[in-house]
């Protein structure tokens, strides 16, 4: 297997260039705290619409995750940052239980994590964090036996920021580690307008683009190389046939950036307008959505969303294995 060292050389000298399939780029500490600024930019709807989805329906989605089976619940949420959404899910869940509950949020981001760990405390005292830090494209979560309805929350649509390849094996992951009865809480952006996609990719604060732009100082910082930010731009595309949008940085002239790994040089030639790949957001279909999760064997049970139609939540269900 190919270390992110090389995974990143190899996406840099292929043609056309890519890094689109190595999200923990973003997820650095300062990309982190930039990602904390985009969720509150006017044009960025996936964050707010989710959240009052899940505000208007919490207690519903509860009810209906338990679904009269009289069980105790727990949940798990991946790559859950500061937690600030699930805490409304958190708070309906101790209040339908009547009891403390156990909440395993898992993520690449050890500040994030204290953080969730820190404003819960205050915010729904009622919930036991156990936090584990982990990479849950490449790790197995480890949870403790129970006899009850383990919740997963894989929330913000972060699912439509794989290939449809990587996103399957995330799902199928999760399921090899629950049990028939168990549920997944999904929720995911869908196919909409460009005219209101794109601008929420491209926020005029500037906010996204310096969240990609940080992918290429994180690689200075901790991989070696030697990117010229002012010789580089961000660039967001709207591919109608993958239906996803497509985040690019663009080289502004013809250059060369030099990588030292290991006290190997490299060096990675670019033509004026070429592009680095750097992220794709998936917007689904219904019948997308459907197939992702029964490819992985999990069964839609219920679906709320928002007024336009622009977000889903769904509660997919692990049937007798
Ligand atoms: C985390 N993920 C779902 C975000 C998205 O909408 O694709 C990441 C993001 N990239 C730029 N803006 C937001």
């Amino acid at each position: 297997m190919m270390n992110v060292a090389n995974e990143i050389l190899s996406g840099l000298v292929n043609h056309p260039k890519s890094l689109s399939n190595l999200q923990c780029l973003h997820y650095d500490h300062e990309g982190s705290l930039i990602f904390e600024k985009i969720v509150l930019q006017d044009e960025y709807y996936v964050a707010r619409t989710e959240r009052s989805i899940l505000k208007s329906n919490a207690d519903e989605i509860i009810v209906k995750t338990v679904d009269n089976r009289n069980k105790r619940l727990r949940i798990v949420e991946l790559g859950a940052g500061t937690a600030s959404k699930t805490s409304i899910l958190l708070a309906a869940a101790v209040k339908h239980q009547g009891s403390a509950i156990d909440y395993f949020p898992i993520d690449i981001s050890s500040s994030a994590l204290t953080e969730a760990q820190s404003s819960l405390t205050c915010l729904v005292p009622d919930v036991c964090v156990i936090p584990q830090i982990k990479n849950y494209v490449t790790d197995e979560f480890i949870l403790p036996n129970f006899d009850g309805c383990t919740l997963v929350i894989y929330i913000g649509s972060s699912i439509g920021n794989f290939s449809r390849e990587a996103a399957t094996r995330i799902l199928s992951h999760v399921h090899k580690q629950l049990k028939a009865g168990d549920a997944l809480l999904l929720g995911v952006d869908m196919c909409q307008d460009p005219a209101v996609l794109l601008p929420a990719y491209n926020d005029k604060n500037g906010v996204t683009s310096a969240f990609h732009l940080n992918v290429l100082l994180h690689l200075n910082r901790e991989f070696g190389y030697n990117f010229d930010l002012d010789q580089f731009r961000y660039k967001v595309i709207w591919n109608k046939h993958h239906s996803r949008v497509e985040k690019h940085v663009e080289s502004l002239c013809s250059q060369q950036v030099k990588c030292i790994n290991q006290s190997e040089e490299h060096i990675i030639y670019f033509n004026q307008g070429e592009t680095i790949h750097i992220e794709d957001s998936q917007k689904f279909t219904n019948e997308q959505i459907t197939m992702l999760l029964n490819n992985a064997a999990f069964q839609i049970e219920h679906i709320w969303s928002d007024e336009h139609k622009w977000v889903n939540i769904i509660i997919a269900r692990v049937l007798p294995k």
